[in-house]
């Protein structure tokens, strides 16, 4: 029985994926480095340092732990500017929906998000106090597919993690829920990926909440 839904962020909730996207190939530009659409996809769920080592695979190039932490700061005051920018409407569709069916039903929600921005982002949506719980990438020392963010969202809301269901746009993401002995909805880009318990294109797949909460 599902008694805790733990989200993931951007990509699940928001559409920061594209804001990540955009401020990193405007720091791979300003370097040279090719970076593209299929690259990025590699990035989704991944921390800020490792996302930065995967773009650096191109490079031509070492570059020192200095200069690597310089980039990293570069993007993310991009990414900063980009999420400032953000409005309800970039919550993504069925997202509002589908918690209002978790709240009727006594369902806990919490998020489980790899980003250390994830509290400005919520409040900038609006939606800082729709989650019993938000555990970010300030709380955790690793990175999906480890499970440490996810477990840490299910003790703060007080529930086995048997009883428990992630939803995920990120391949590492499945990987980290299903690690912690979670169910995984895949949701977007990880739709077609063959672990996850559930699949769905998006939130807004009725059918799909009823599958997993209607047995
Ligand atoms: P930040 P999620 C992840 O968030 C993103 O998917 C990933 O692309 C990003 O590198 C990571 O957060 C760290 O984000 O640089 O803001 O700390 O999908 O786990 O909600
Ligand atoms: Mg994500």
């Amino acid at each position: 029985m599902i008694k805790a839904v733990i989200f993931d962020l951007d990509g699940v909730i928001v559409t920061t994926d594209d804001c990540h996207y955009r401020a990193w190939k405007q720091m791979a530009d300003g370097e040279g480095i090719y970076f593209d659409r299929k690259i990025n996809e590699r990035l989704r769920g991944v921390s800020r340092m490792e996302s930065l080592e995967i773009i650096l695979e191109r490079a031509d190039r070492k570059y020192s732990q200095e200069e690597k932490e310089a980039l990293a700061y570069k993007k993310n005051e991009i990414y900063k500017k980009l999420i400032s920018e953000l409005t309800e409407r970039d919550v993504l569709p069925g997202v509002k929906e589908f918690l209002s069916e978790c709240k009727s039903r006594h369902i806990l929600t919490a998020i489980g998000s790899s980003s250390k921005n994830a509290k400005p982002i919520l409040e900038r949506i609006g939606m800082f106090s729709e989650f019993d719980a938000v555990v970010d990438g300030n709380d955790i020392s690793k990175s999906k597919p480890d499970p440490e963010v996810f477990v840490k969202a299910a003790q703060r809301l007080g529930v086995e993690r048997e009883n428990c269901l992630v939803v995920e746009d990120a391949c590492a993401g499945v990987d980290a829920g299903l690690n912690g002995g979670m169910r995984v909805l895949a949701v977007g880009s990880a739709a077609e990926y063959e672990r996850a318990t559930y699949s769905a294109n998006s939130l807004e797949d009725k059918e799909c909440f009823k599958l997993i909460f209607q047995q």
